[in-house]
C-alpha cells in the first residue's frame, strides 16, 4: 500500500539517499560537536534518524537546528547524567537532571522490563527531562520484548483548553504499543489537532492548515500557520474530550513524575531554547498476567482481523513501517542540499 506523496520542503530539490547507519553516525557527530556527551549524542542521533527513516518528518531532521540552538542557549544539559531511583518494586523514578528524556529512559529500561515481568507491571516516572522527539521510539522496544507499553509526555503551553482564553496544555503525545502475532501494533499521537512541528513545517512551506486546527492571537479560528505560531494556539483534537486527555497527561507526566506542567515551562532567559523541560510517564504491563494469558497476541490479532474485515485497510504505524522497510532497503531519502547543510554542522 502507498500512503501519498512525501511531504515537500525539507525533501525538495535533488534527492539522494543515505544509509540509515550513516545518517545515525552523521547526527551523532553533529550533536557531539554541539555539546552532547558521546552517550547522549548516540541516543538522540538514533532517535532523530529513526524518525526521518520512518518518514515521521515533524520529529526527524527538521528538529536538528532546534536541538543545536537549545544546546547553545544553555537551557538543556547535553552532558546530563540521569539518576535512577527505586520508588517500589514496580515503580521507578528517574531524575533527568535537565538532560534529554531518551537517556533517562534508556537508563531505566532494563530494570523496568525486569520489574514488569516480576510484578506484572512497572511504572517509570521521569522528571526534569527534555523531550523534543517522536514518542513511538519510547514504546516500540518494549512491545518487541513482549510487553504492553503506554507512554505520555507533556510539552509547552500551545493548546487552548475548550472555551478558555489562552493556551495551558502542551501538545502532549500519547504512544501505545502491544505485541501482536509476528509483530507489534503501535500508535503515537499528539493531543493537539496536529503537532506543533507540523505547524512550523506548514509555515515554512507556505501551506494552510486544515480548518479547525487553531486560533489566532485574537482567539479567532485561522488556517494560517503563522497566526498560530505568532501568539495564537492549537486546539485539542475532539474538543473537550481531547482536552481531558491533555489534562490527564499533564497530571501523569508532570504532577505524578515531579516534572513541570507545560504552562510552567519558562525558557525566556534562554533565547533559542526549543526543547520543553517537563516529564514523561511510562507504564509497562506483562500481558501474560492478564486473562488471555499466553493467548494475548492471538487476541490482539483477532481484534485487528475484525478491523480488516470491517474495511479498515490502514492501521496506525503501517505508514511508518512501510517507510522504514523502504529506507532500510534503499537508504533514507534526503535532498542533496539538506545533506550538505547537515555535514556543515560538524564544526
Ligand atoms: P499523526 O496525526 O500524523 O498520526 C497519529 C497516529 O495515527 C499515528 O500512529 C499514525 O500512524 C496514525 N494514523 C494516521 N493516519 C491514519 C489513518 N488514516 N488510519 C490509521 N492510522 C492513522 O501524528 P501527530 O501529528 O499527532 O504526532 C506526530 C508526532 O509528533 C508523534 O510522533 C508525536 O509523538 C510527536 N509529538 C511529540 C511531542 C513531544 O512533546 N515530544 C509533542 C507532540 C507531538 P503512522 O505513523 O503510521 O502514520
Ligand atoms: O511537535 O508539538 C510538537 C512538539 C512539542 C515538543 C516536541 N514536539
Amino acid at each position: 500500500m502507498t500512503y501519498g506523496p512525501p511531504r515537500r520542503g525539507l525533501r525538495e530539490g535533488v534527492m539522494t539517499t543515505i544509509p540509515f547507519a550513516d545518517l545515525v553516525a552523521l547526527l551523532e557527530q553533529i550533536l557531539a560537536a554541539h555539546g552532547c556527551s558521546a552517550e547522549v549524542a548516540a541516543q538522540l542521533a538514533r532517535n532523530c534518524a529513526g524518525a526521518e527513516r520512518d518518514a515521521a518528518h515533524s520529529h526527524g531532521l527538521f528538529r536538528i537546528e532546534g536541538y543545536l540552538s537549545t544546546l547553545a542557549s544553555g537551557w538543556v544539559d547535553g552532558r546530563a547524567v540521569p539518576v535512577l531511583e527505586e520508588a517500589g518494586a514496580a515503580f521507578l523514578r528517574v531524575d533527568g537532571a535537565n538532560g534529554f528524556a531518551q537517556p533517562a529512559l534508556a537508563l531505566a529500561a532494563p530494570l523496568a522490563t525486569a520489574r514488569a515481568r516480576e510484578n506484572g507491571a512497572c511504572v517509570v516516572a521521569i522528571r526534569r527531562s527534555h523531550h523534543f522527539a517522536a514518542l513511538w521510539p519510547d514504546v516500540e522496544p518494549f512491545a518487541e520484548a513482549g510487553l504492553v507499553a503506554l507512554a505520555m509526555v507533556n510539552s509547552m503551553a500551545v493548546v487552548v483548553p475548550s472555551g478558555a482564553r489562552r493556551p495551558v496544555y502542551g501538545t502532549n503525545p500519547l504512544a501505545f504499543a502491544a505485541p501482536r502475532e509476528g509483530g507489534i501494533v503501535v500508535f503515537d499521537q499528539a493531543v493537539s489537532t496536529i503537532a506543533h512541528g507540523d505547524v512550523q513545517i506548514a509555515a515554512r512551506e507556505g501551506r494552510s492548515l486544515p480548518p479547525g486546527t487553531g486560533l489566532d492571537a485574537a482567539g479567532q479560528p485561522t488556517d494560517d500557520p503563522n497566526a498560530v505560531l505568532d501568539g495564537g494556539a492549537l486546539l485539542a483534537f475532539g474538543g473537550h474530550k481531547g482536552g481531558s486527555i491533555a489534562l490527564m497527561i499533564e497530571i501523569m507526566a508532570a504532577a505524578l513524575t515531579g516534572g513541570a506542567f507545560s504552562h510552567e515551562v519558562d525558557w525566556s532567559a534562554h533565547p533559542g531554547a526549543q526543547t520543553p523541560c517537563t516529564g514523561e510517564l511510562l507504564i509497562l504491563i506483562d500481558p501474560a498476567r492478564g486473562g488471555s494469558g499466553a493467548g494475548f497476541a492471538a487476541r490482539v490479532e483477532q481484534m485487528l482481523g475484525a478491523l480488516a474485515a470491517a474495511g479498515q485497510s490502514r492501521l496506525p504505524g503501517d505508514r511508518r513501517m512501510a517507510a522504514r522497510a523502504q529506507a532500510m532497503a534503499d537508504g533514507v531519502p534526503i535532498s542533496a542540499e539538506r545533506l550538505a547543510q547537515l555535514r556543515a554542522l560538524i564544526v
